[in-house]
């Protein structure tokens, strides 16, 4: 018999983060033992109307299958193919090497989908394993000394979890235990219990406010920051749920920029408003504003070139974009998106601050968890900024984007097992 786990919140929960919380009533009643996520429906586009309350309708998918095996139902079938093709070289050189090919099993190979959890922790390890090797060297069979909380400091300052952070953290290890052996595992506990701490506050969900139509998202971030990728990734999220949802190509700096998002466009279903290379960004942005208006469409994705945080040229044309979408709708842009890089580890701390003056971010995407051993980077930017941070990024398919939730974030990064 299905093995029911009620407390257990929903795809649509997890994607807006919100907390598990008991199941409706109807739930139990629901006959879909055996029901495998693959043949779910597709929530109602009722489920999006209200996104505070959870439709008696919508239940998990598959309430058999455990949570950290178990694929959103809206993502079932889903299968777009990374467009990094597209973007130009110049775009990349930022980047990290390619990762080795053993280090992720073929994509289309596994008849299951993989996970969340799986995804995640596959994509964390270049950072979990590191953390994980100190960790282990320092703290096997040795007592806890001066010399070898110093030395762990060290290891969390490296893997960019900031000064404070790797304090803290450091501290809560030594409370008590001075002077006594404590084995990896317990501080590994301590670890992942310190930095989801500090990640709580900031893992808040992405709230589309559906009285506001559309709901005008703006995306920012430098060149090769991923978000064209993170737009096209979101949309068929919402595109799932039901909605309608429209883009804007305003990286018209290059054609390639445009025609990928065209590409995305046309793989989730969402009209793309493009204009020729060197069009005017804002004005572009304007005319989809109109339009989306006209044509009842829920969410306007609007995309930007990537702005180099140290040219003041191109961050006051950011600053326009933003100042005409308020001539048209002063509440737009509803959510100001940062997408940054994990990759590039402390430069992050300096592209929130250039991007937030130049365009008042709200939220935070950040990609590339699965390219980088920084991924300790998201803690040193809660601890510095509190800025929200919506979703993480661990793979270039559409599946590699997920709602960011403190806890498992906290418990990969210490490399612990998934479950409570
Ligand atoms: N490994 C990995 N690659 C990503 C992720 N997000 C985006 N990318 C890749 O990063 C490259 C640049 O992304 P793009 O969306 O074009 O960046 P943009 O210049 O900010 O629009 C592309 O090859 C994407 O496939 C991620 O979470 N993980
Ligand atoms: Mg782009």
């Amino acid at each position: 018999m299905a093995d029911t786990k009620p407390d257990k919140p929903g795809f649509l929960s997890r994607l807006f983060g919100r907390k598990a919380q008991t199941a409706p009533e109807s739930v139990s009643g629901t006959p879909q033992a055996g029901g495998h996520p693959e043949t779910m429906p597709s929530p109602p586009a009722t489920a999006a109307d209200d996104l505070t309350t959870v439709p008696s309708t919508v239940t998990d998918a598959s309430p058999d299958t455990p949570e950290d095996l178990k694929l959103p139902g809206e993502l079932a079938g889903a299968d777009l193919q990374p467009v990094e093709s597209l973007a130009p070289e110049e775009d990349l050189k930022e980047l990290p090497p390619a990762p080795e090919p053993q280090a992720q099993p073929a994509p289309a190979a596994p008849a299951e989908k993989r996970g969340w959890w799986q995804r995640l922790t596959e994509g964390m390890r270049r950072t979990s394993s590191s953390l994980s090797e100190s960790v282990t060297g320092l703290f096997t069979k040795r007592k806890l000394d001066a010399a070898t909380l110093e030395e762990l400091e060290d290891a969390l300052v490296q893997a960019d979890l900031g000064v404070p952070a790797a304090m803290r953290i450091t501290e809560a290890i030594a409370a008590g235990r001075y002077d006594k052996e404590i084995s990896p595992q317990e501080v590994k506990a301590i670890l992942a219990g310190e930095v989801e701490k500090t990640l709580e506050p900031v893992a808040q969900p992405l709230v589309l406010d559906r009285a506001k139509k559309p709901f005008v998202i703006l995306m920012v971030g430098v060149n090769g920051a991923g978000k064209t990728t993170t737009i096209g990734k979101l949309s068929q999220k919402f595109r799932q749920q039901g909605l309608k949802v429209m883009l804007a190509a305003g990286d018209t700096f290059r054609a390639a920029a445009i025609e990928q998002l065209k590409v995305w466009g046309e793989r989730v279903g969402a009209p793309v408003l493009a204009r020729e290379q060197g069009a005017d960004a804002a004005g572009l942005a304007y005319d989809a504003l109109q339009e989306a208006k006209a044509n009842g469409t829920d969410v306007l994705l609007i995309d930007t070139a990537g702005r180099l945080q140290n040219k003041a040229g191109l961050m006051a044309e950011l600053e326009k974009i933003v100042r005409v979408i308020r001539k048209f709708d002063a509440g737009a842009p509803h959510a100001t998106l940062l997408v940054l890089d994990a990759t590039v580890g402390q430069n992050a701390i300096s592209q929130v601050e250039l991007f937030q003056k130049a365009a008042g971010v709200t939220g935070l995407v950040m990609t590339k968890l699965d390219g980088t051993a920084r991924g300790g980077i998201l803690v040193a930017l809660a601890e510095k900024f509190r800025l929200p941070v919506h979703f993480i990024g661990v793979g270039e398919g559409v599946e590699d984007l997920e709602p960011f939730t403190a806890r498992d974030f906290a418990k990969a990064i210490a490399g612990l097992e998934a479950s409570s």
